[in-house]
């Protein structure tokens, strides 16, 4: 749902990391929450990400998610720009499988938070679902809305569980 007001900023360092992030758009799509989404990089467009960081909170944005592969330092320099809370996506890259993605974002100096996600899908799908969850402090719907997805899953496992037989 891309929106003229989005409470949630997608960010990439490239359109290769489009694969992987549309899992956390998908989420954002599936719980209503209006988004953009922006290939940002650190090292190819710098101001870029300067003037996006610093800009984000005044045009309404409340959680930024920042997926990067590689020597993965948008979240960080992102996170160190802003005081929104930033996801970090680590992105499954070539090389290296995604560890050194994860290496990149995880590990930030005490003082500016980077709340840092798994490796690849699942990270992407979890930052779409933690950002819904922030934004449910303050909005009853969305909090029903993540109680009724949970309780999709649960009922999956039990449906799992009675094909065992
Ligand atoms: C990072 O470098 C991006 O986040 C991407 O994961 C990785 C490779 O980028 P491309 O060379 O595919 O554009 O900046």
């Amino acid at each position: 749902m891309a929106a003229q007001d989005p409470q949630v900023a997608v960010i990439m360092g490239s359109a290769s990391d489009w694969e992987t992030m549309r899992h956390a758009c998908d989420m954002l799509d599936r719980f209503g929450v209006p988004y953009l989404k922006q290939v940002v990089s650190a090292h190819r467009t710098p101001e870029l990400m300067a003037e996006f960081a610093h800009g984000a909170r005044d045009r309404g944005i409340k959680v930024i998610i920042a997926g990067a592969g590689g020597a993965a330092h948008l979240p960080g320099m992102v996170a160190a720009q802003t005081t929104l809370p930033v996801i970090g996506v680590p992105v499954q890259s070539r090389a290296l499988s995604g560890l050194d993605s994860l290496l990149s974002i995880v590990q930030m100096p005490g003082g500016i938070p980077v709340a840092t996600t798994a490796i690849g899908k699942s990270g992407a799908t979890n930052a779409g679902l933690l950002a819904v969850s922030m934004l449910s402090m303050t909005d009853a719907a969305l909090a029903d809305a993540l109680q009724a997805y949970r309780d999709e899953l649960k009922d999956k496992v039990e449906e799992s569980n009675a094909q065992l037989v």
